[in-house]
């Protein structure tokens, strides 16, 4: 079956044949949504137990990273929400220190399938460059932080558009595997996501 071969094929890092079982499961009429949660996604959360249990070792995991940055690639199109066009500009970052952007890449997929006009800072993105972002004249900032030891970062970059006087311009919204709708409230953004599709519909509220 489709899924399981996209399963199987993100977790040994075949890019080309995650490439090609993507297609054949758009063809065969599997939703977008479904190949993406329970083929892409649920293989990376095993790739992640993996490296946990000291079976797979960085190189492992970007090969794996690599193989489901292909498929997004072939399902982008296919991801786009196209009932709703709300104009809004956003800026997204993976927060300092952090290189994982799998899920900021997909949140901003996400974000301009419903209409936003993304602005896409990269990795290891400092408080200096989302602040410059704000005075560019973006209407949200978006962090995506995937380590604990970087998440941190979020309120660094917070406290960074407090001093300068930017915070009471945008909005701010935080994601992330350890992220916490919690977590947001204690660091004062305005809105917590814990997945792509519930980041969309934060978006869109924020901007409203
Ligand atoms: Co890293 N890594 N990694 N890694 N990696 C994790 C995060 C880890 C949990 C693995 C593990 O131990 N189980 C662990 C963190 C532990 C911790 O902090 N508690 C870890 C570690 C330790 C590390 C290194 C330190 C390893 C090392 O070098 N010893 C190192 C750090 C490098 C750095 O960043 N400075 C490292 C490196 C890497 C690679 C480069 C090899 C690679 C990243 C490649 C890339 O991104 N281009 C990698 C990968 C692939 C992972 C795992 C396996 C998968 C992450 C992923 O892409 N998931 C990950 C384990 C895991 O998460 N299961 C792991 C799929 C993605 C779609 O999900 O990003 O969670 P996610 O996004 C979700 C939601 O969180 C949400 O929406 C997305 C879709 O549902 N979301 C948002 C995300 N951002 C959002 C923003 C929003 C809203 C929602 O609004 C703005």
């Amino acid at each position: 079956m489709d899924l399981e071969s996209i399963y199987q094929n993100v977790i040994t890092g075949q890019a080309p044949a995650v490439q090609e079982k993507v297609r054949s499961a758009i063809e065969a009429g599997i939703s977008p949504e479904t190949i993406l949660k329970q083929g892409l996604i649920k293989a990376m959360d095993e790739v992640g137990r993996l490296f946990e249990a000291g079976e797979y070792y960085v190189p492992e995991m970007l090969v794996a990273a690599r193989a489901m940055q292909a498929g997004l690639q072939v399902l982008k199109p296919y991801l786009a929400d196209q009932e709703v066009h709300s104009a809004g500009k956003i800026a997204i970052g993976t927060v300092k220190g952090d290189l994982h952007d799998i899920g900021k890449n997909l949140v901003g997929m996400m974000l301009e399938g419903a209409g936003f006009e993304v602005v896409d800072l990269g990795v290891d993105v400092t408080a200096e460059s989302f602040a410059r972002a704000v005075e560019s004249g973006v209407q949200v900032i978006g962090m995506s932080a995937l380590l604990t030891t970087t998440m941190g970062n979020m309120q660094r970059t917070i406290d960074h558009l407090v001093e300068k006087g930017l915070r009471e311009r945008i909005k701010v919204i935080v994601g992330g595997a350890p992220v916490t709708d919690e977590y947001a409230r204690q660091i004062g953004a305005d809105a917590y996501a814990p997945d792509v599709s519930s980041a969309a519909r934060a978006v869109r509220q924020l901007v409203q």
